[in-house]
């Protein structure tokens, strides 16, 4: 047995499962049969077939994940361990995501992140974020060392729910590690909001807050290729996606509310870095430092080693990640993110095609 949720919330206790060895036989031999006929995980036509496939994982895969999509009395975070990660194979640790140098080094990898993820619904990108892939690279960039993005190092990364500014974020994000030598931990917590007051969980339920776009939706952040097609005006998806995007919190600065869902268990969406400094009344900017003080004091470290995959419930939980120091040698912490929702049509405005899975 996996080690089931609990009905009592344990910050430390994150749901977890650890691949026996007659699992990860079954999941080699499913994953040969996927990399016989798909050669990336970004074609449509694997991606439609996803759901599918990951019907053919270990039953305890499923069973874990099933619980974790439908209980929602956990810290927000499940691990499921154990797949082996040849250190060799998987090569160096690219320098920027742009070329894919990983392509078919990572694929069995690759598939078996898509298939996990499809457990939890379905799984999509943003062609404001690395150039539309749907799996994300998270290593450190050079250029980037002291931003405040997945990509940097210096900086910590301040805890946020992802792409908490856009109405239509993951409701789960997915986080596998390839490689972490030096035990780089990511930060989670959540809400206990019976620490808040009644008075202050109605004010943080209404819409008093900003949200703006955060770094990794910039276009100074796509790749060159992208950065050229927009300057240059060639390409209009490209155009219109980084206008929509930086539209959302520039000219008409929406104000949403952090909390929502049934407020005995609320929902939380907020990114304080990202966030205007709140100038309206006194109570409004006191309730939002005591949730950001309670959420402070709720920290876990989880330390992700090779063949971790974390997925994170966008809802309840957030995360960020300790900052460290890069070396740019090819041994770099190195993870692979995914975004997924339990709902692409409520996108489809925004998407060109019912099959697509890029939020333009
Ligand atoms: O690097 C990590 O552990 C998490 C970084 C992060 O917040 C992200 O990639 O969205
Ligand atoms: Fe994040």
């Amino acid at each position: 047995m996996y080690k089931s949720i609990s009905p009592n919330r344990e910050l430390d206790n994150i749901p977890s499962l650890v691949l026996t060895p007659q699992e990860i036989t079954e999941i080699k031999s499913l994953l040969r049969s996927i990399t016989f006929e798909y050669n990336s995980i970004e074609d449509t036509n694997f991606l439609n077939k996803a759901t599918l496939f990951a019907q053919e994982l270990p039953r305890r895969i499923r069973e874990v994940l099933n619980d974790f999509r439908l209980v929602e009395n956990n810290l927000g975070a499940c691990i499921i361990s154990g797949y082996p990660i040849n250190d060799s194979k998987i090569g160096k640790t690219p320098t920027h995501w742009e070329y894919k140098a990983d392509k078919m080094r990572t694929l069995e990898e690759q598939i078996l992140f898509v298939l996990y993820s499809s457990l939890l619904g379905d799984v999509f990108g943003w062609s404001t974020q690395q150039d539309g892939y749907i799996i994300h690279d998270v290593f450190p960039i050079q250029k980037n060392e002291n931003d405040q993005i997945g990509t940097g190092s210096m900086q910590p990364i301040w805890w946020h729910t992802e792409d908490a500014f856009h109405p239509y974020r993951a409701d789960y994000i997915g986080l596998m590690c390839l490689r972490n030598p030096e035990h780089v931990p990511t930060t989670i917590s959540d809400l206990d909001v019976n620490q808040l007051s009644k008075a202050q969980v109605e004010i943080l339920s209404e819409p008093h807050f900003v949200i703006n776009l955060d770094e990794s939706h910039k276009l100074k952040n796509g790749s060159n290729m992208t950065q050229k097609l927009k300057e240059k005006n060639l390409e209009e998806s490209v155009n219109l996606a980084y206008d929509k995007v930086s539209e959302i919190n520039t000219n008409y600065k929406e104000k949403v509310s952090i909390l929502f869902g049934y407020l005995q268990s609320p929902y939380l969406r907020l990114d304080p870095y990202f966030m205007d400094n709140i100038e309206d009344k006194e109570e409004i900017k006191s309730a939002f430092h005591e949730l950001v003080d309670i959420i402070n004091k709720r920290v876990t470290l989880v330390t992700l080693k090779p063949g971790d995959i974390c997925f994170i419930d966008n809802y309840r939980s957030v995360h960020g990640r300790k900052p460290f120091k890069a070396n740019y040698d090819g041994n770099d912490r190195w993870l692979k993110r995914i975004n997924i929702t339990k709902d692409l049509r409520k996108s489809r405005s925004a998407r060109a095609k019912s099959t697509s899975r890029i939020i333009l």
